[in-house]
C-alpha cells in the first residue's frame, strides 16, 4: 500500500514538500505554502483531502473532454492489463490498440491526415515533427529549409524543442532555445492590434503579414514550417480575428513551406469540431495531438503526418531513427479507444456547437459587463476574460502582469470554481460534459470571485 494514501493533509503537505518537484512551480514559495491536495474527482468536480468541492473550469489541464469517473474507460485499460500491458511498436512489431488507434485516427482527422505516429506528449510529438520536417526537406533535396517560424505566446510543450518553437520567453529564457527558431507576432487583438488603432480585421491581416515578412526576410528557401495552433491555448485563449486564419493560408499556399497545426488543445471537439483545423477549414502537413485523445486517463500522443510528407518519409524507404518505449502503448491506444467511443456515442463534439458552447458562450459574455473585464472571449467551450483597472481605457493594464490574475484565481479556488491564469486573463475550458446547471455555477462562482478581486483592488486603490 501506498505510505502517501489515508494520511493528513499536513503530513501530505510537508512530504509532498520534501520530496516532490512540481512542474512550472517556484519550489521554495510552495514549499512554504503547501500544495493543494486533490483526492477524488467525478463529472466535472473534484474533490480535495479536506473534503472541499471544486467544479473543475479547466478539465485538468485542458484534457478530460468526457469528465472524470468514466467506469468505460477504466474496465477498457483494466481487460487491455490483462491482455498485453506493455509490448513496443519498434522492429517491425505491432499490436492490436494501436492498429485500431492509428486507423480511427485516420477517419476522425481531416482528409489527408491518416497516418499516426505515437508519442507519450504533446512535447514529444512536437519534437518529433521537428525532426520530421528536417527530414523530410533533407530527403527532397533542400537540407537549408531548417528553420520554424512559431509565434509569441505559443505553447508547444516542454522539451527544448518543444518550448523553443512555442514562445513563452520565460522559458526561453531557461535553456529553452535552440537555433533555426523564429517567433511572430500572435493574432491576440487585445494586446496588440488595440493598442496600435486597429481593428480586429486590420490586425488579423496585419498579424498574419508578419509571417509573410518573416518568411520573406529569412528566405523561403531557408524555412521549413510555420507552426501554430489554431486557437493558441495557454497563450491565453487567443481567438484570432476572423481575417487571420485566411490570409495565413493564402501566404503558406504561394509558398513551399509545412504547416503544423498543433492541436493538442484545440482537439476532440474543444471547438464545437472535432478539430481546429476544420473550425477555421485549415490543410495542415502535421497535426499534433494528445490531451483530450485520451481525456487524460493515461498519457498518450500522436503526430498525424499528412500524404505530403509522407512522400518522403515513407515513399522512398530508409530508416527514420526515432521513437519512445512507450510509442503505441497498448493500455494508453485502449483508454484512447474507449474516450474516442464515449465521445462518438454521445455526441459530445456536437453538443459543443448546439448546447453547451452557447450556453456557456451566453454566460460569459455576459462577464463582459464587470468593471474588471476588458474583453470577453469564447469559441466552443473555451475563452478568456481580460482584466483592466479602467474600463473606459483599455490601454491600461496592471502592474505587474499576473498579480491580479493570480489573485483572482485564488478567490476563484476559495469558490470552489477552478479557473486558470494567464498574464492578467482568466481563461475557462470546462470537460465537454459540463451541465447547463453546472454552466449556471460557472459563471456564477467566476462573477463571485471577479467582485471580491475588484473589492480587494479597489481597498488598495489600484482600479478605477
Ligand atoms: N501543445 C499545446 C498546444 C499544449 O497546450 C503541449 C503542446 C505539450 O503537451 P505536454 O503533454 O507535453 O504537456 C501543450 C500542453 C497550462 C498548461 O497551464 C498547458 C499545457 C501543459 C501544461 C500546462 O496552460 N499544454
Amino acid at each position: 500500500m501506498n505510505k502517501a494514501i489515508n494520511v493528513s493533509t499536513e503530513d501530505l503537505r510537508r512530504t509532498d514538500a520534501a520530496h516532490h518537484l512540481h512542474p512550472f512551480t517556484d519550489f521554495a514559495a510552495l514549499a512554504k505554502e503547501g500544495s493543494r491536495v486533490i483526492t477524488k474527482a467525478d463529472g466535472c468536480w473534484l474533490w480535495d483531502s479536506d473534503g472541499n468541492r471544486y467544479l473543475d473550469g479547466m478539465a485538468g489541464l485542458w484534457c478530460i473532454q468526457v469528465g472524470y469517473g468514466r467506469r468505460e474507460i477504466a474496465d477498457a485499460v483494466h481487460r487491455q492489463m490483462l491482455e498485453l500491458p506493455y509490448y513496443n511498436t519498434f522492429f517491425k512489431t505491432t499490436h492490436p490498440p494501436a492498429v485500431a488507434l492509428s486507423e480511427k485516427l485516420a477517419e476522425l482527422t481531416p482528409a489527408g491526415l491518416d497516418h499516426a505516429f505515437f508519442a507519450n506528449s504533446g512535447s514529444e510529438a512536437n519534437d518529433t515533427i521537428m525532426r520530421m520536417v528536417r527530414y523530410y526537406w533533407a530527403r527532397a533535396g533542400k537540407p537549408d529549409k531548417q528553420v520554424i517560424i512559431g509565434r509569441t505566446y505559443g505553447y508547444h510543450g516542454s522539451t527544448i524543442a518543444a518550448s523553443a518553437m512555442g514562445g513563452m520567453t520565460a522559458m526561453h529564457g531557461q535553456a529553452g532555445m535552440i537555433p533555426g527558431v523564429h517567433h511572430v507576432t500572435p493574432p491576440h487583438w487585445f494586446d496588440f492590434g488595440r493598442p496600435m488603432g486597429m481593428s480586429p480585421d486590420e490586425f488579423g491581416v496585419h498579424a498574419a503579414r508578419e509571417l509573410e515578412k518573416a518568411i520573406d526576410e529569412i528566405g523561403e528557401d531557408k524555412i521549413g514550417a510555420f507552426i501554430a495552433e489554431p486557437i493558441q491555448g495557454s497563450g491565453g485563449v487567443l481567438v484570432p480575428p476572423a481575417t487571420y486564419w485566411p490570409e495565413v493560408k493564402r501566404i503558406l499556399a504561394e509558398r513551399d513551406i509545412l504547416f503544423i497545426a498543433d492541436e493538442v488543445i484545440c482537439g476532440f471537439g474543444r471547438t464545437g469540431e472535432w478539430f481546429g483545423s476544420q473550425y477555421y477549414d485549415l490543410k495542415p502537413d502535421f497535426m499534433t495531438i494528445a490531451k483530450g485523445l485520451s481525456s487524460g486517463y493515461l498519457p498518450i500522443s500522436a503526430v498525424m503526418v499528412g500524404e505530403r510528407v509522407l512522400e518522403h518519409l515513407v515513399g522512398e524507404g530508409g530508416e527514420f531513427f526515432h521513437g519512445f518505449t512507450y510509442s503505441g502503448h497498448p493500455a494508453s491506444c485502449a483508454a484512447a479507444l474507449a474516450n474516442i467511443d464515449i465521445l462518438e456515442r454521445e455526441k459530445l463534439v456536437d453538443r459543443v456547437k448546439t448546447v453547451a458552447g452557447p450556453a456557456l458562450q451566453k454566460a460569459w459574455a455576459a462577464l463582459g459587463d464587470h468593471p474588471l473585464v476588458g474583453e470577453a472571449r469564447m469559441v466552443g467551450l473555451f475563452g478568456a476574460l481580460e482584466l483592466v483597472p479602467d474600463k473606459s481605457d483599455l490601454s491600461k493594464r496592471f502592474a505587474p502582469v499576473g498579480e491580479v490574475g493570480t489573485l483572482c484565481r485564488e478567490f476563484s479556488f476559495r469558490n470552489g470554481l477552478v479557473m486558470r491564469a494567464t498574464r492578467d486573463a482568466m481563461i475557462i475550458s470546462p470537460p465537454l460534459v459540463i451541465s447547463e446547471e453546472e454552466i449556471g455555477y460557472l459563471a456564477e462562482k467566476a462573477r463571485k470571485s471577479l467582485d471580491q478581486t475588484y473589492e480587494a483592488l479597489k481597498a488598495q486603490g489600484k482600479v478605477a
